[in-house]
């Protein structure tokens, strides 16, 4: 219960910012063992798990939540696909997130399931503010989630 207050406070305190921890260990300036990566996104174990198996999967764009994608970027190619060289518009980079969330989990033998997570604003409990999708799994989920 405590540990769950402690990550709600966090998200309350958190300001939408684009430049996070999650930039930072993309860009290597903070240590962070990949388990997955390819030219779109890259995924590793969460620093403070909520299941016996909790990793994150993460776009190289720094988006910085689910509710600011749309379609736009369909029709522009925006500085952020240039500079980054993102071959995939942000709606798109949505699906690509969730397969790959899929292969890691399989190589992670979830065979009996997972379930996937996206924190969206403060009443979502985000506290990092370049979107992710979490995965869980190794135990039963119960449900509702709190
Ligand atoms: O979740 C953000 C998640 O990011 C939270 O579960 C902790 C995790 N986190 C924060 N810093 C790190 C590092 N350095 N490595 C791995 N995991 C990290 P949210 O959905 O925003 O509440």
């Amino acid at each position: 219960f405590y540990k769950m207050a402690d990550e709600v406070f966090k998200a309350q305190q958190a300001t939408p910012s684009d430049d996070t921890i999650f930039s930072k260990i993309l860009r290597k300036e903070i240590p962070c063992k990949f388990i997955y990566e390819d030219e779109q996104c890259v995924a590793f174990h969460d620093v403070n798990p909520q299941a016996p198996i909790h990793f994150l999967v993460i776009p190289r764009k720094p988006i910085r939540m689910l509710s600011e994608v749309d379609e736009t970027d369909k029709l522009i190619k925006n500085w952020c696909n240039l500079v980054l060289n993102c071959k995939l518009p942000s709606f798109q980079l949505l699906g690509h997130l969730m397969l790959v969330a899929n292969i890691v989990a399989k190589d992670l033998r979830l065979e009996k399931g997972y379930r996937l997570v996206v924190n969206n604003g403060v009443h979502g409990a985000q506290s990092v503010y370049h979107l992710h999708i979490h995965i869980l799994g190794g135990r039963q989920m119960n449900w509702p989630p709190g």
